[in-house]
Formats: structure tokens, C-alpha cells, sequence
């Protein structure tokens, strides 16, 4: 039958150009447990503590998230999943659907922590240290930001110098995720020999974590301020493959592709509210959602939904392919946290008063994309990125 004879089904509102019809049976199986998992044991549990500016129990969740299977799900071997890109990228997004803090959290540990370990560590320190992140054992933190070098991490200031034998670490990382928390810090400073990266376990004399109070935005996450005051380390407490500040940039791509995917989760669950809020909600005799202004808005949301989900899985077959260049990785993440921006805010007003309340997800989700569009790279470093990708100039300096 020719598509002209046969009639077509009416979109899906919750999947509207049917972009999950475009994943694997295993793809849909991760997608469908994390996103069980999250909607069971994190979502009844997240506005408290978001209220609350913390994680109650974070070594608890390390564990429930090492047994779902998602710390370091993409990495091969020492008790890691081996996923492909693409299942990582639905487990992220199916985490930062409830909220971006527990996105990142898994990101923190996996994509970046473990990422680095994996990448640049010797077998030593692979064998110490992956499998017991992989289960939530332990918990990893990575440091790059200092107070002075944000966006130009290779303006650090920390440094790490030879003693005998010993490497001696000092100074400042500032908004790292799960710093206070964590059993190990994969550290960045600079050498002689250019900036390599420090496998810290966090018990060492002289390192210390101080928690960053008072975030209107990313509650649900531990955000603090690394020192290290003659942190003395042994010889092999460097990641022997680490060289140059593209190590760090390398697990970055890792991170920001991972947000990638989460943020269209964000926008997603932020569009299903006010979707349904439209429908229920009657002001002047009728539900807010016939109201052609409130069309417009949903219209507006569902091709932003889409149009991140199809970007995220687009990046996410390249990856699988070997095809992923990092200005892709950019590209998806100025791309799909501009649009879940846009999404959320428009979802707040659509709730009225009751968009400003933790009743509802959709002002959570809004101010926690304020970090999300900060870090991992701001909005205007990956359109920079994007920008020397196409002219071949960079405007970075
Ligand atoms: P530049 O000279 O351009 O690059 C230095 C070397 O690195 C290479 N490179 C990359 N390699 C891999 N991946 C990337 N994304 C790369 N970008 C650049 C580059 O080819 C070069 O290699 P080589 O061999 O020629 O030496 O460096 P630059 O100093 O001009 O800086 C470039 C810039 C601005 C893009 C970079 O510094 C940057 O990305 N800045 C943003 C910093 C950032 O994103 N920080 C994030 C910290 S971690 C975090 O936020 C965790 S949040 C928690 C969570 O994820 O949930
Ligand atoms: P700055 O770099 O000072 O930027 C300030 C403004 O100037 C931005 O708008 C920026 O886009 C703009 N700007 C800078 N350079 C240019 C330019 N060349 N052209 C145009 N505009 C420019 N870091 C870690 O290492 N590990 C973590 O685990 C981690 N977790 C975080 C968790 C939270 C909750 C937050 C908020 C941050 C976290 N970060 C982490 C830090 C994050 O990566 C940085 O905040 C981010 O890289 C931006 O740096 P900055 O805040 O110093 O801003």
C-alpha cells in the first residue's frame, strides 16, 4: 500500500515524531528500567530535597545507582557496563527527567571521574578504583574549576611539584560536585611538564572539602570547594596518559554529551506537566489548553522536545559510529540546553502560581538548567566552539 492510500496514525503527543521508535529492543529496555527506577525510588523523594539544598543519603543513592547500573555504564571492563552511547545518553535522560542534580551526580561519577581513570590511569589505579565506582562503593569527584579559571581551566593555579619521588599538591578547585562526599578527586594542576591529572583518595593529609551553601539552583546535588595544602602524593598518584589540557577537555565531551541527551529529559517532563496542567486547569469556563495562546506555548514545547531529542540521538549514533568530533558534542549542548530553557520557563508560566511551588517540577527544573547552561562549558564557549568550527577562527581570546 502506498503512504498516499494508507492513513497514517495521529502523532503520539508524548513522543511526536516518534523518535523512540528509532532505538533498539536493549536501547528501550534501559530506557524503560532507569526510567522505572527514577520514577519509583527518586522522583517521590526529590522536591524535599531540593527544599532541603542537599542529598540526604548520598552514599545510599551511589549504591542504588551502582546497582541500576548506570555509574560508568558506557566504559569497558573493570565491572563496567560496556553500554553503548546512545543507552547511556536514555539513562541520563530518563535521571534528569526527575531532576538535573541526579543526572549529574552519574555523570560526575561516570563520565568524568571514571572517565578520566579509564582514559589516562595506570592498570594500578584502574583496578583500585573503577570497579568499586561502578557498584557506588565508592563515590569520585573531578576538579578542574578554580575561583580564577572557569571557563579558561588552563589559567589554573594549582600546582603539582616533584619531591624526590613524591608529587606535592597545592591549591584551590571550587564548584566541584560530590567534592565533600567523595572517597577520590581526579585533580588537575599544572607541571613542569603541562597540566596533567592527580588521582586523589580523599583521607590524604592536607585536602579538604568545604560545602558551597546558599545555590538557588542544582539543590539536589553537594557542590563544594576542593583545598589542597601540601597534599603529598606518591610517584604513581599521576594518571601516566594525562598530558596537556586536552585530557581534562577529553572527559568534558564525555559529561556534555551526557547533558545532551538529560536535558531533553528536562524539557520533556516539563512539557508533559504543563500539557497535562493545560487540560485540567478551566479559567473562563474552559481548560487554559483551548485557549489559542496556550496552543501556541505547547506547539512552541513539543517541537523544542523533539527537535532535542532527535539532536541528542543524532549525536548519539555518531558517537556509537566513532564519528563524534567534540564540536558535535557542543553543538548538542548549546543546541538542547537553549531549548529546554525555553521549554521550562514557558512551562512555569503556564502554571501560574502554582508553577513557583515544589508541587509542581517545572520552576525546579528551570533554575536548575541555570548551572546546566553554566557549567560543562557556558552557552557562549560551545557557541565560540561552534563558531571556530565553522569559520576556522577562533574567537575564544
Ligand atoms: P585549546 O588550545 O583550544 O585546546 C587545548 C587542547 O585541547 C584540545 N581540545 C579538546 N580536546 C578534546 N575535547 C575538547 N572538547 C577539546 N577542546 C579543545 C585542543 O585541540 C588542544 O589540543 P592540542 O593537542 O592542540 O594541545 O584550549 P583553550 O585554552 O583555548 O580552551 C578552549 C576551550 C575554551 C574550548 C576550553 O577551555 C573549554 O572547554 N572551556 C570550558 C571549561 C569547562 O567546560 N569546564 C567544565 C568543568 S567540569 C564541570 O563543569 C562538571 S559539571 C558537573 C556535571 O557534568 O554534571
Ligand atoms: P566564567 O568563566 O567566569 O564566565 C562568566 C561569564 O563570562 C559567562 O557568561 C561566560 O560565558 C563568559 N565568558 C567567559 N569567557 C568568555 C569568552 N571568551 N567570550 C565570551 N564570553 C565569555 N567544575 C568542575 O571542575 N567540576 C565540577 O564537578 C563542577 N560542578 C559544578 C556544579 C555546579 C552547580 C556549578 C554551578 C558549576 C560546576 N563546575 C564544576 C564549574 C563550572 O564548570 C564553571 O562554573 C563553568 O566552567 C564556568 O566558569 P565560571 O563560573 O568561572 O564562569
Amino acid at each position: 500500500m502506498s503512504d498516499s492510500q494508507r492513513r497514517a496514525a495521529a502523532p503520539d503527543p508524548l513522543d511526536f515524531l516518534a523518535v523512540d521508535a528509532e532505538l533498539s529492543d536493549t536501547e528501550r529496555d534501559i530506557r524503560d528500567a532507569v526510567r522505572e527506577f527514577s520514577t519509583r525510588e527518586l522522583l517521590p523523594h526529590v522536591a524535599d530535597w531540593f527544599e532541603a539544598g542537599t542529598l540526604p543519603d548520598p552514599r545510599g543513592l551511589a549504591k542504588a545507582f551502582g546497582d541500576l547500573g548506570v555509574l560508568g555504564m558506557h566504559l569497558e571492563g573493570y565491572g563496567c557496563g560496556g553500554s553503548s552511547a546512545v543507552a547511556y545518553g536514555l539513562a541520563c535522560r530518563e535521571l534528569e527527567a526527575v531532576d538535573s542534580g541526579l543526572r549529574s551526580f552519574v555523570s560526575v561519577q561516570g563520565s568524568l571521574a571514571m572517565a578520566a581513570i579509564h582514559k589516562f590511569g595506570s592498570e594500578e589505579q584502574k583496578n583500585e578504583w573503577l570497579p568499586r565506582m561502578a557498584a557506588g562503593d565508592a563515590i569520585g569527584c573531578f576538579g578542574l574549576t578554580e575561583p580564577d579559571s572557569g571557563s579558561d581551566p588552563g589559567s589554573m593555579r594549582t600546582r603539582a611539584r616533584r619531591d624526590g619521588a613524591d608529587w606535592v599538591l597545592n591549591g584551590t578547585k571550587m564548584w566541584i560536585t560530590n567534592g565533600s562526599v567523595a572517597d577520590v578527586a581526579v585533580v588537575w594542576a599544572a607541571t613542569d611538564d603541562g597540566i596533567r591529572g592527580f588521582v586523589v583518595p580523599t583521607d590524604t593529609p592536607g585536602f579538604s572539602a568545604n560545602v558551597i551553601h546558599k545555590k538557588l539552583s542544582l539543590r539536589a546535588s553537594i557542590t563544594s570547594e576542593l583545598v589542597l595544602e601540601d597534599v603529598r602524593l606518591p610517584a604513581d598518584a599521576v594518571m601516566p596518559a594525562s598530558k596537556g589540557l586536552g585530557s581534562p577537555l577529553s572527559c568534558l565531551n564525555e559529561a556534555r554529551y551526557g547533558i545532551v541527551w538529560g536535558v531533553a529529559g528536562a524539557a520533556r517532563a516539563c512539557y508533559e506537566a504543563s500539557l497535562d496542567y493545560a487540560k485540567t486547569r478551566e479559567q473562563f469556563g474552559k481548560p487554559i489548553g483551548g485557549f489559542q495562546l496556550t496552543q501556541r506555548k505547547l506547539a512552541d514545547m513539543v517541537v523544542d522536545v523533539n527537535h532535542a531529542s532527535m539532536t541528542a540521538l543524532r549525536i548519539g549514533r555518531l558517537k556509537d559510529e566513532g564519528n563524534c568530533h567534540h564540536n558535535h558534542v557542543s553543538f548538542g549542548k548549546f543546541a538542547n540546553v537553549a531549548a529546554a530553557q525555553r521549554v521550562a520557563r514557558t512551562a512555569r508560566g503556564i502554571h501560574g502560581a502554582n508553577g513557583i511551588t515544589l508541587e509542581y517540577p517545572v520552576m525546579r527544573h528551570m533554575v536548575n538548567l541555570e548551572t546546566v547552561a553554566t557549567y560543562e562549558g557556558t552557552e557562549e564557549i560551545h557557541a565560540l566552539s561552534i563558531g571556530q568550527s565553522v569559520t576556522g577562527v577562533s574567537a575564544f581570546r
